[in-house]
């Protein structure tokens, strides 16, 4: 396994790639380089709007193997769905009846979780929905939810981590009068453009390199290359001075901190659960696995520049030893993505100064607060494979850790008594931040969410509502998304009850 990776990183230096940590992460940094290598054309997923039959949007997706080249002519056998890697962006409409049928043509079971919304617990495609191989499972529910970038990607239990990092998962997009009176940027492809973000490793055959390390599954899986929508060094051709990007975090570990090469402003008009009530000005964003960002951002001809990764600044303490250390010598600046406008820029188109309000709750309504502490187990719990929890449980398919009345407004409070960040993620709900670490949450936090980061030591209260559907019977899930943990037990259960 050694030999493979050296082999591979060796030959990886001989091609001029740079490596910048004695761990192993490729990545390049001057801008000379990065313009001679990020020239890949931005892969874009097919967009797929289904069929209407009886009054509902049926959307059929399939899950299969493939090949798929990312490092010139070596091949990597990956996963898909209606292709060889990652998935169609699913477009569908608030109001309307959908119906996904979903066949697995896998070897092995799987799940197709929906990210981000609100359905039936039976819906879900959580680890209790599971799709045997050669069976079709159909996910059939109403849209409830306003325009947003959601996503969906497998979610079976202990095998997370793996079938999504070999390409289960996908965009999800919800649109809806509201978002489409803004006249934001929308042409799919042209200024509207989707960029699912992930790291991968690779051996030397091009096969990717999964989980290999102790570290890999204490840490989650950290891959050595960016892809971008499956590209790699990729680089996209700016058609309009107005572009709006649609950033989903689809990777199974790494936390980014994206900023332009030339620190250039842009503007956050969304978060997870859909549109902010005004854009936000950021010159650079924290996204987690499974967070979303919609932003706006103004291109001018002649522009040449590149999407980066900035360490995040440290915030060591004692406890954090050697695991600190470990992130820290993890956390190397890396471009990610390239963008150079074409001659015939087109445009300007304005920004809207105001959104939407997004839906909201007080804490005068809130009916009860429920905790959530995030355990991992140094030492010898560690060394097992253990430790990872919530409550001090691990994930246990057979029992139930949380009842909620439908309809009832709660704070759900999640603080991490454990060395590193962890971002947490409710299903079935957006929720709003009320404070993290007792602070209100910055300007581009202030919309719905469904994950959200929780800083080592941090302590983060949440709001939401549980609405539309209730059923005692099957559990929906809330969990760690770096999904290493997820899979380790990082994960607990929740029903609503009518
Ligand atoms: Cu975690």
């Amino acid at each position: 396994m050694h030999k493979t990776r050296r082999q591979f990183l060796k030959a990886a230096s001989a091609a001029g790639i740079r490596l910048l940590t004695p761990l192993g992460f490729i990545g390049i940094v001057s801008a000379d380089e990065s313009a001679s290598w990020f020239k890949n054309p931005l892969k874009l997923p097919a967009l797929q709007t289904g069929r209407i039959y009886n009054d509902e949007r049926v959307i059929d997706l399939s899950l299969g193997y493939g090949n798929s080249a990312f490092l010139g002519e070596r091949t990597t056998p990956t996963v898909g769905i209606n292709g060889a890697y990652l998935g169609p962006v699913i477009r569908v409409r608030q109001g309307e009846n959908v119906a996904l049928k979903v066949t697995n043509q896998l070897s092995e079971p799987s799940t197709l979780h929906w990210h981000g919304l609100n359905l039936p617990a039976a819906m879900d495609g959580g680890p209790h929905q599971v799709i045997d191989p050669g069976k079709t499972w159909t996910s059939a529910f109403k849209i409830h939810q306003g325009a947003s970038t959601q996503w969906y990607h497998s979610h079976m239990y202990h095998r997370t981590g793996i079938q999504v990092y070999y390409g289960l998962a996908g965009l999800f997009y919800i649109d809806d009068p509201r978002s489409d009176a803004l006249n934001l940027p929308s042409d799919y492809g042209i200024d509207d453009i989707p960029l699912v973000l992930q790291d991968r490793s690779f051996n030397e055959d091009g096969s990717f390199r999964y989980a290999s390390s102790m570290r890999d599954r204490m840490m989650g899986m950290m891959g050595q290359l960016m892809l971008v929508n499956g590209t790699a060094f990729a680089h996209f051709k700016v058609n309009k001075r107005l572009t709006r990007l649609r950033v989903l975090n689809g990777s199974n570990a790494r936390i980014y901190n994206l900023e332009f090469a030339d620190q250039r402003e842009f503007q956050q008009i969304a978060t997870d659960g859909g549109l902010l009530q005004r854009p936000v000005s950021m010159r650079s964003i924290v996204l987690a696995p499974g967070e979303r960002a919609e932003i706006l951002v103004l291109f001018s001809p002649g522009d040449d520049v590149m999407l980066r990764h900035k360490p995040l600044p440290k915030r060591s303490s004692p406890s954090m030893g050697m695991m600190g250390n470990m992130m820290a010598a993890n956390d190397q600046p890396f471009d990610i993505m390239r963008f150079e406008t074409t001659p015939d820029l087109s445009g300007p188109q304005k920004i809207p100064t105001q959104l939407i309000e997004p839906r909201s709750w007080s804490v005068s309504e809130v009916a009860r607060t429920r905790q959530f502490t995030l355990n991992m187990q140094m030492g010898m719990g560690m060394m097992r494979g253990g430790g990872f929890g919530i409550n001090g449980r691990s994930m246990d398919m057979d029992r139930i850790d949380a009842r909620v009345p439908l309809g009832d407004v709660e704070i759900w409070e999640i603080v991490n008594d454990s060395p590193m960040a962890h971002p947490f993620h409710i299903h079935n709900t957006q929720f709003r931040i009320l404070d993290r670490g007792g602070k209100p949450p910055q300007a581009n936090e202030l919309g719905l969410k469904d994950t959200v980061l929780i800083n080592a030591g941090e302590r983060v209260r949440v709001i939401t509502q549980f609405e539309h559907y209730a059923d005692a019977s099957s559990p929906y899930m809330f969990h760690c998304h770096i999904l290493e943990h997820e899979d380790a037990g990082m994960m607990g259960q929740f029903v609503v009850v009518a």
